[in-house]
C-alpha cells in the first residue's frame, strides 16, 4: 500500500480520500508521530489521542476561512501534519525548526501562538463576533479544548459570554480523563458520568423511541420533544452545566470513530448559537504503553524505535538532576517538619515534582487544576488562618495570578512562599513557556522579597527563610541540571547577597543559577590577567545596597548576569538604585533577556546566543574594559573621575 501522508499537501487533499484512505492515513500519521517523537522528546499523548478529531475537523471545515483553535496547543502535531509542515516536521522544538505549539508564521492555519492553556474558547468567541460585524457571518469559529484546560477560569469567563452573546459558536470538549496529571476537581466528576455512563450519542436515538412511546410526551411538538430529549441527556452524562450556560450540548461522541465525528460535525455546523461537542477520546490513543500510563507518556523522554504495533521498547531517562528535584526535596522536608506548611500545584504535580509529597502528605498537598490564579488566593487564605503555604508555579504560568499576588498576598503582608519553577529559558518549549518575565513582575509589588538561589547550595537555606519569614517571598530557579560553587556557603540572611570573591578590574554580579558559570568566567580571565571578583546576588529584592553600591562605587566595571528580561530585572533594580544613591552608572553592563520574545532551541544554544555562557561573559568582560582603556589606566578609574 503506498503511504497517503506524503500526498496531503494541505487539508484540501482530505477530500479526495475515501474512508479505508483515511482510516489509513490515521494510522500513517500516528506512525509519523511515534518515529519522529521517539528521537526528539515532546507531548506525544495528547496527540496520538486526536488524529481522528483533527481529520474530522479539517474535513468538516475550511479553515482558510474557517477559524480553529487548539486549546493550549500541545495537541497541534496532527494539525501540524496536515496543513503542510509534514516535510519539517522532524526538526519540530529544535532551534530553527517547527515550534511544539501553533505558530502563526509557519502557517495560515495556525491563528495564535499559544502555549498557556485555557484562552480557546475566548479568542474564538472574538473571531466569531468581529466576522459577523465584519460582514463575514459565514466564517465558522471552533474551539477544541481539553477537560484538563476546562476548569481553569478565563475558560468559564468565555463560556458565560458565549451563552450570553448567542453567537455561533461551536466548542469541541476533548475528554480524555486526563489533565498531565488525571484530571482533578468537582468538574472532573462532573464529565467523569459521561464516561461511566458509556452513553454514546446514538443513545439520544434510543431515548428518543423511548420518549415517544412515554403517552404525554408521545404528544408534544417535534421541537419541545428535541429540547426535552437533549436536555435529558444533559443531565445523564454531566452536560447540563453547558446547557445552563446557554449551550447546546450535544455528545458525548466516541473521538476515534471517524466516521461519527464527520457525521455529527457536519449536524452541528449549522446550528445556530452557541454549541458544545463533548468528544470522548483516550490519550496515547494507538500507542499502548501511551494509553495505559498517559502521565509517563505526556511528554516522554527519547525512546527506542518500536516494534510493529508500535510497541515503545525502553525510555531512555537521563540520569542528571535538575534544580526541581532540590525545590521538590526541601518541599519535602520542609512539610514534614512543619506541620503548617502545605504546598499548591496548578496542575503540575509531575512537572513539579511532588509526587512523592503528594503520596506521603495527602492532606497538605492540593492540587488545584489549570487555576493559577485562584491557587495564589487559595493560598493566601490559608496564608491568613495560620498555614505556610508554598505555592509552586512555572514562572510564566504564574503571570495569570499577577493581581492575586498583588492584592490578595502582598498587600495583606501574607507569609506565602512561591517557587517559580523553570524560571529562565525552558528551552524547545519556546516563547510561550521561557519564563523571563518574573524578577520584573515580583519585585513591583511592597512587602514581596524576591531571591533566586545561585547554585544548589543555597536551594534548602532559601526555602528554609521563605517559610520563617514573616511576609510574601518568592524564589526563582530555571530547567537546568544542578550546579554548585564549592565555597562555604554564607548563611541566606534578608537582602544579603554573597560575596564570592573581590576583584580589581571589575566584578560580575550573578542574580541567581548563572553564578556558577560567572565564576567560571572569572577564572578564565584571571588566566588572562584580568582581576574580576564574582557576588552571588541573591536577592533583588530588598537588594544589598551596602555590597551592591560598593561595587559600582569601587570598581571599573560592573556586570549584572541574570536568566531573564532586562526589561525591569535584577541589572535594572541595581541602576535604580545606584542612580537613587547619586551614582554614576555608566561602567555598569547589563546581561540578560534582550526586549524580544525568544525562540524555541536548546537551553545550552539559546544561553549562547544571548552571550549568558561563559564565552559570552567573558566577551561582555573583555570588550568593556577595552572601551574604557588601557589595564592600567583602568585601575585610577574612580581617581581619575574624581579628578
Ligand atoms: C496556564 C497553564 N498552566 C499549565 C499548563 C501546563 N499544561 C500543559 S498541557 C496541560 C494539560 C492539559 O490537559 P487537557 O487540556 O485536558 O489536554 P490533554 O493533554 O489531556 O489533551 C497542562 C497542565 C499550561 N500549558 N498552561
Amino acid at each position: 500500500m503506498s503511504a497517503i501522508l506524503p500526498t496531503i499537501a494541505s487539508p484540501a487533499d482530505l477530500h479526495r480520500l475515501d474512508d479505508s484512505q483515511l482510516h489509513q492515513l490515521a494510522q500513517e500519521m500516528r506512525d509519523e508521530l511515534v518515529r519522529v517523537l521517539s528521537i526528539r522528546p515532546a507531548h506525544f499523548a495528547s496527540n496520538l489521542g486526536v488524529v481522528e478529531l483533527c481529520l474530522a475537523l479539517h474535513l468538516a471545515f475550511d479553515f482558510r476561512k474557517d477559524r480553529l483553535i487548539w486549546d493550549t496547543g500541545h495537541q497541534i502535531y496532527p494539525h501540524k501534519l496536515i496543513t503542510g509542515r509534514q516535510q519539517q516536521f522532524e526538526s519540530i522544538r529544535t532551534r530553527g525548526g517547527l515550534m511544539g505549539y501553533p505558530n502563526p508564521h509557519e502557517s495560515p492555519y495556525d491563528l495564535f501562538m499559544t502555549g498557556h492553556a485555557g484562552c480557546s474558547v475566548s479568542c474564538a468567541l472574538g473571531l466569531k463576533s468581529a466576522d459577523d460585524l465584519l460582514g463575514a457571518a459565514d466564517r465558522h469559529s471552533v474551539a477544541v479544548v481539553g477537560d484538563g484546560a476546562l476548569p481553569s477560569g478565563i475558560v468559564f469567563e468565555a463560556l458565560n459570554n458565549a451563552g450570553h452573546l448567542g453567537k455561533k459558536l461551536l466548542v469541541i470538549l476533548n475528554d480524555n480523563g486526563m489533565s498531565i496529571c488525571p484530571r482533578v476537581g468537582a468538574l472532573a466528576k462532573c464529565l467523569d458520568r459521561a464516561r461511566l455512563s458509556n452513553f454514546y450519542q446514538g443513545g439520544k436515538r434510543r431515548l428518543r423511541k423511548l420518549l415517544t412511546k412515554v403517552p404525554w410526551v408521545g404528544n408534544v411538538a417535534a421541537n419541545a420533544l428535541e429540547g426535552i430529549r437533549d436536555s435529558l441527556k444533559a443531565l445523564l452524562t454531566g452536560g447540563m452545566l453547558f446547557e445552563e450556560l446557554g449551550f447546546r450540548y450535544i455528545g458525548p461522541v466516541d473521538g476515534h470513530n471517524l466516521n461519527e465525528l464527520r457525521r455529527w460535525l457536519r449536524k452541528v455546523k449549522d446550528q445556530p448559537g452557541p454549541t458544545l461537542l463533548h468528544v470522548l477520546t483516550v490519550k496515547g490513543h494507538g500507542v499502548p504503553q501511551a494509553s495505559e500510563d498517559p502521565v509517563t507518556f505526556h511528554t516522554p523522554p527519547v525512546f527506542e524505535q518500536v516494534g510493529p504495533n508500535r510497541t515503545i521498547v525502553a525510555l531512555k531517562r537521563g540520569g542528571s538532576k535538575g534544580y526541581t528535584d532540590a525545590v521538590s526535596a526541601a518541599i519535602y522536608q520542609a512539610i514534614r517538619d512543619d506541620p503548617r506548611v502545605t504546598v499548591m500545584t496548578a496542575a503540575m504535580c509531575q512537572g513539579n515534582k511532588l509526587e512523592k509529597v503528594r503520596a506521603d502528605f495527602p492532606a497538605r498537598f492540593f492540587d488545584v487544576g489549570i487555576c493559577e490564579s485562584h491557587a495564589v488566593a487559595f493560598a493566601a487564605g490559608q496564608a491568613k488562618a495560620g498555614l505556610r503555604p508554598i505555592v509552586a508555579i512555572y514562572s510564566t504560568f504564574l503571570q495569570r495570578s499577577f493581581d492575586q499576588i498583588f492584592q490578595e498576598v502582598a498587600l495583606q503582608n501574607l507569609p506565602v512562599a512561591f517557587c517559580l519553577d523553570r524560571a529562565g529559558l525552558t528551552g524547545p518549549d519556546g516563547p510561550t513557556h521561557h519564563g523571563s518575565f518574573d524578577t520584573p513582575y515580583m519585585r513591583l509589588f511592597p512587602n514581596l522579597v524576591v531571591m533566586a538561589p545561585g547554585d544548589e547550595l543555597d536551594v534548602a537555606p532559601m526555602l528554609q527563610f521563605a517559610l520563617t519569614h514573616n511576609g510574601p517571598v518568592s524564589l526563582r530557579y530555571p530547567k537546568a541540571n544542578l550546579e554548585q560553587v564549592e565555597r562555604p556557603a554564607a548563611p541566606v540572611e534578608l537582602g544579603q547577597a554573597e560575596i564570592y570573591d573581590w576583584g580589581t578590574d571589575g566584578i560580575l554580579v550573578a542574580y541567581g543559577t548563572l553564578f556558577p558559570a560567572c565564576v567560571k568566567a572569572a577564572e578564565r580571565l584571571r588566566e588572562e590577567g584580568l582581576e574580576i571578583g564574582v557576588i552571588n546576588a541573591r536577592f533583588v529584592k530588598p537588594l544589598d545596597r551596602t555590597t551592591l553600591l560598593k561595587a559600582v562605587e569601587e570598581l571599573p566595571l560592573v556586570v549584572t548576569v541574570e536568566e531573564g528580561t532586562l526589561e525591569g530585572g535584577f541589572g535594572s533594580a541595581l541602576l535604580e538604585a545606584a542612580n537613587g544613591a547619586g551614582l554614576d552608572t555608566r561602567h555598569i553592563v547589563r546581561l540578560g533577556f534582550p526586549d524580544r520574545f525568544i525562540d524555541h532551541g536548546e537551553r545550552g544554544e539559546l544561553l549562547a546566543d544571548l552571550g549568558l555562557d561563559v564565552d559570552g561573559i567573558c566577551r561582555t568582560v573583555r570588550q568593556a574594559l577595552e572601551q574604557r582603556g588601557p589595564h592600567s589606566e583602568r585601575k585610577n578609574w574612580r581617581v581619575r573621575q574624581e579628578v
